[in-house]
């Protein structure tokens, strides 16, 4: 087993059996502009502990694995520069050079299984880019929801991704698409992405113990859950269309691909609407991590209730 670097608070967690409920780094270090991503990471864990759960915010930092950061570690990590962006296939050769990095989803679902950790909050998902056809740009984030048994609660996907096509692969890897509250699957900075979602649940329990059952029956992978940003907070998916393909541009003519894309078309839409873009991740990310925290509760519910089956022994 790999050594991971606990903070204080989740390791008293632990102990305690408490609910913990995992973070990603990548949205504080390429989702989000210095200080605002400090200030934001710090209010999600809040909103977590408000939640009755534990925050576990994920990254590597001189060739550690940490589960949770102390106050200090998150508020270097989001000032540095040039911190590499872990996914799958970096995570190992980061540890192995002494290197520090931050965790996309992949790479976070990653750790916290290893960490024990089941459920985990995040902004977006990465997905299947538009043109992908052509650049064959599909986030390593959907396979990882095939392999890796973490419940995500993400605000759907966004509009630079193509949204269909991002639904069908995932059917293909036969990961739960759960939309929360609603039919439709959401769009991140709209509610609705006017396409329906494949499953829907109304509360936080069924989503635990279908993440249960997915163990029982012996399926790997885990589930994600589409959970709309709230009423008032969106931006309307007419008013982003042409700014999200003029960000595509400006990536094409400058020849923006592989992992750099996403950041690119993050901060190009971040401009292009003067923030309020942030203001709407914000909002949606922490309406994720109160949701994250009550399903991570009903997992441990089950646990001292010994209501919901053993894993499958397979
Ligand atoms: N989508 C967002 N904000 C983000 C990301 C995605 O709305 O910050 C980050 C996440 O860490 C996600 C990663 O796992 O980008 C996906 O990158 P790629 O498309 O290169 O796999
Ligand atoms: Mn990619």
């Amino acid at each position: 087993m790999i050594d991971l670097n606990w903070s204080a608070e989740v390791r008293a967690a632990r102990e305690q059996g408490k609910p913990i409920v995992a973070l990603e780094s990548t949205i504080v270090t390429h989702g989000m502009p210095w200080p605002r991503n400090v200030e934001v990471a710090r209010q999600v864990e809040d909103d977590i502990r408000k939640g009755g759960a534990v925050p576990a915010t994920i990254a590597v930092l001189e060739g550690m694995l940490h589960i949770g950061l102390e106050n200090g570690q998150l508020a270097r990590l989001g000032q540095a520069g040039n911190v590499a962006k872990l996914s799958r296939a970096d995570l190992a050769c980061c540890l192995a050079t002494g290197g520090t990095g931050s965790t996309t989803v992949a790479a976070t679902m990653i750790a916290a299984r290893h960490a024990g950790i089941e459920v985990f909050a995040t902004g977006g998902i990465g997905g299947v880019h538009k043109g992908a056809e052509l650049t064959f740009d599909i986030s390593a984030d959907l396979q990882e929801l095939a392999q890796t048994p973490v419940t995500v609660v993400a605000a759907g996907a966004k509009a630079i991704l193509d949204i269909p096509k991002t639904l069908e692969v995932l059917e293909t890897l036969g990961v739960p698409v759960i939309a929360y509250h609603q039919d439709d699957f959401p769009a991140f900075w709209s509610a609705s992405s006017g396409h329906p979602a494949p499953l829907r649940m109304d509360a936080p329990e069924p989503i635990a113990r279908a993440h249960r059952l997915r163990a029982a029956l012996g399926l790997p992978g885990g589930q994600l859950v589409a959970n709309p940003i709230p009423e008032g907070d969106e931006i309307l998916a007419d008013e982003l269309v042409p700014v999200i393909a003029a960000a595509q541009r400006a990536a094409e003519r400058q020849g923006i691909a592989g992992k750099a894309l996403t950041p690119f078309l993050l901060k190009a839409i971040f401009d292009a609407t003067e923030g309020r873009s942030l203001t709407a991740n914000i909002a949606l990310v922490r309406n994720n991590a109160r949701l994250a925290a009550r399903i991570a509760a009903a997992l441990v519910n089950f646990d001292r209730e010994g209501t919901v089956p053993a894993p499958h022994p397979l």
